[in-house]
């Protein structure tokens, strides 16, 4: 089931330690375009960023501004299945990953389920997350309480954030 006319606004983070991150990343943001339903609308530069959990090594991150027509489980769906077919194995938690794909906001949408929370449920706690989107929705206002994305931001006491790339065209 798809929404149509209400296609709805969508932010998706990417992660990855593992491989060629970046050639993973351009090879992902092109499927992404041409998922029917999906329109690439804005992305931020990239970050090399120090990991969070167990010692390994350090991540790519970046976030991407969709337009969805898809409802966020079918959107959720096609990235897991973009996730496998980018070689990811899920193993440990938190653990090294060629592509990690997180949805983290879907329009104004509040859900608390196993398969998918909105807003993600570890955004406001993530440099590496908040920064690339502070980029491309700067405007953002957290509709479970207002704040917006410098506040959490600025409330952060430890930064992951180690270089700021910006992808060529
Ligand atoms: N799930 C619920 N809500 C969502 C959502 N909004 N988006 C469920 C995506 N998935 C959501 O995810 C675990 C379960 O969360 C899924 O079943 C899904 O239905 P997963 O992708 O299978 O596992 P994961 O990614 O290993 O777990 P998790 O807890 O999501 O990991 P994180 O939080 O993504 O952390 N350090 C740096 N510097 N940069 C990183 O990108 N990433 C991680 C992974 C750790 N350290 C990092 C980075
Ligand atoms: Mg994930």
């Amino acid at each position: 089931m798809t929404q149509g006319l209400t296609a709805q606004p969508a932010i998706v983070a990417l992660g990855g330690n593992v491989g060629d991150s970046r050639q993973i990343f351009t090879a992902a943001l092109g499927a992404l375009e041409h998922t029917p339903g999906l329109t690439l609308l804005a992305q931020s530069a990239w970050y090399e960023t120090a990991p969070v959990g167990p010692p390994q090594a350090n991540y790519l991150n970046a976030c991407v501004l969709l337009q969805s027509a898809l409802s966020p489980w079918e959107l959720l769906t096609e990235l897991q299945s973009l996730e496998t077919r980018f070689g990811r194995r899920r193993r440990e938690r938190w653990g090294p990953r060629t592509l990690d794909l997180d949805l983290i906001l879907f329009g104004q949408t509040v859900m608390t389920e196993e398969r998918l929370t909105l807003p993600h449920p570890r955004l406001t706690e993530r440099d590496f997350v908040l920064a690339p989107l502070l980029e491309i929705a700067p405007d953002w206002v957290d509709p479970r309480n207002g704040k917006s994305l410098g506040e959490y931001l600025g409330a952060l006491t430890h930064s992951t954030i180690l270089r700021r790339i910006v992808p060529s065209a």
